[in-house]
């Protein structure tokens, strides 16, 4: 393991939040990691990886919304960062909208999924967990984006998301569908769904953003 995710992971496993946030700081301010690296390679598997070797499941729960928040805290204090990196991106003149569809409180995932579109060349806008279709609907109406990212990771959410795209489809049939999460890993989970794109890896995002 890296010696330097090793410290950050110390820092998280005592809800260390000042140091984990200016430890990274200094990282990126150093050139050791570049924004992606910290995404991918620190935030992602801080969260997916994380095991709580206590067997009191209050315990446990706790230290794994705490953990969320100073991640949380750290994608948010380290905006300025993604400002500059945009400045270097080509831009594609595609707008995509990213959302979480109702019940759906796992955003860490659609924020950092956000900012790789940002750094693919496209207009991104992240507008917020548990969104009612009506709401995803009204964002669609005013801000036509060229694409709508539903991020999911519950499976039970499934068929709010089925839905959501069979009305978006029907209503603004030029808007282009992207699935992506936890959910979508599920065998069969994108059976009868209407999209358009089901990408699976960041670097598909990349991808896309220069196709399009
Ligand atoms: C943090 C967390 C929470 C937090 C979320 C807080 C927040 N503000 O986001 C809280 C505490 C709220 C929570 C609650 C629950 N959670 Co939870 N949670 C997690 C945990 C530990 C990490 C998730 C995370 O943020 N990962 C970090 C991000 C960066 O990774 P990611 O989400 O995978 O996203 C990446 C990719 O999937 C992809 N991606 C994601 N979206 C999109 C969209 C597009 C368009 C694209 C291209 C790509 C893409 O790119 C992302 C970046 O690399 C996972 C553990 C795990 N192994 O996943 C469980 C986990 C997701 N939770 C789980 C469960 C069951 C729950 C609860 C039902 C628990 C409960 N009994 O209360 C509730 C449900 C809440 C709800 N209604 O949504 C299960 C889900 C199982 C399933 N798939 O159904 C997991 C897997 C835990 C487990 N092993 O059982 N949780």
């Amino acid at each position: 393991m890296d010696k330097h995710y090793q410290v950050f992971l110390d820092y998280l496993d005592k809800e260390q939040k000042d140091d984990a946030l200016l430890f990274i700081l200094q990282l990126l301010k150093d050139k050791k990691i570049a924004l992606l690296e910290l995404y991918d390679d620190y935030l992602r598997p801080a969260l997916n990886e994380f095991v709580c070797d206590s067997t009191d499941e209050d315990f446990c729960i706790w230290k794994e919304h705490t953990r969320t928040s100073i991640v949380r805290t750290i994608l948010e204090a380290t905006y300025p960062y993604l400002i500059e990196a945009k400045k270097d991106v080509k831009k594609n003149n595609k707008k995509v909208v990213v959302v979480c569809p109702s019940e759906e409180f796992h955003e860490v995932g659609a924020m950092i999924v956000t900012n790789h579109f940002l750094l693919s060349g496209f207009d991104a806008m992240f507008i917020g967990a548990n969104t009612p279709k009506h709401d995803i609907l009204a964002a669609v109406k005013s801000l036509k984006p060229d694409f709508l990212a539903l991020s999911v990771t519950n499976y039970y959410n499934l068929v709010i998301t089925k839905q959501i795209t069979e009305q978006v489809k029907a209503a603004y049939p030029n808007v282009k569908i992207i699935l992506g999460g936890l959910a979508f890993t599920k065998p069969g989970a994108l059976f009868n769904i209407a999209y358009d794109y089901h990408l699976d890896t960041l670097e598909a995002i990349k991808t896309l953003g220069g196709e399009v």
